[in-house]
């Protein structure tokens, strides 16, 4: 998959229910993480806004049982999502700063910062499931609302992406990924961005409109 579009625009929303804090006690609600493998040159370390990829599975922590196998999705891609913006579970956004590709990690999540009292019957995961996963990371790359993605898009440096600017890089990226599309795509995706992004309706995004997970300085 590539890095380009669907990642700007579709950030992929995989496990992600609303982590439902309900107090409960201070020590019991730690995500717990036990680094299975460290590779000797561990870097780049994963941080906020950074764009993953990673396989993992999913164990009921009562009984073991496997709940998800991101390998077994997706004809075994391992996910891209994007760390820290709640794509994932609470736990997993904690669980998965500061590691590095190849890195492997056995973490503990607790029910508050996971599926909470509610369960998630989708995936059968009971109330007050405590969740333990098994996550190998692949690639730790520059998340999609990155500074230099913003920079690459505004062509005359204005700090502000204008229609014609979004639509240029909408060519780039339809020439690059090279998918055959629909002739109204290019009109619909750009009216689609504007919509979503330019709160302020100047006709323009702004940094700060597109730096959605406000992880880097614009
Ligand atoms: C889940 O935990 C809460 C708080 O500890 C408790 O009140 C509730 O009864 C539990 N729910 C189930 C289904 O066990
Ligand atoms: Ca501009
Ligand atoms: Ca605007």
């Amino acid at each position: 998959m590539g890095r380009g579009i669907t990642l700007l625009l579709l950030p992929l929303a995989l496990l992600a229910a609303p982590a439902r804090a309900e107090g409960g006690t201070a020590a019991a609600e730690e995500v717990q993480i036990e680094v299975l493998h460290l590779p000797e040159a561990c870097s780049p370390k994963s941080k906020k806004g950074d764009l993953l990829n990673a396989h993992y599975d999913g164990f009921l922590a009562s009984d073991g049982s496997k709940f998800y196998c991101s390998r077994t999705q997706n004809e075994g891609h391992p996910k891209w999502f994007v760390l820290g913006v709640g794509q994932v579970i609470k736990g997993l956004d904690i669980a998965m700063m500061n590691m590095c590709p190849g890195e492997k990690r056995k973490v503990t999540i607790p029910p508050s910062l996971a599926y909470g009292q509610q369960g998630y019957a989708h995936v059968k995961i009971p109330p007050n499931a405590t969740l333990i996963f098994e996550i190998e990371l692949y690639a730790v790359n520059k998340g999609p609302r990155s500074v230099e993605a913003f920079n690459q898009i505004d062509k005359d440096g204005d700090k502000k992406l204008s229609e014609l600017e979004i639509s240029q890089y909408l060519k780039e990226e339809f020439a690059r990924d090279g998918k055959k599309r629909h002739p109204s795509a290019h009109d619909e995706i750009l009216a689609d961005i504007f919509k979503k992004n330019d709160h302020d309706g100047d006709g323009f995004i702004s940094a700060k409109e597109y730096n959605v997970y406000q992880h880097d300085e614009l």
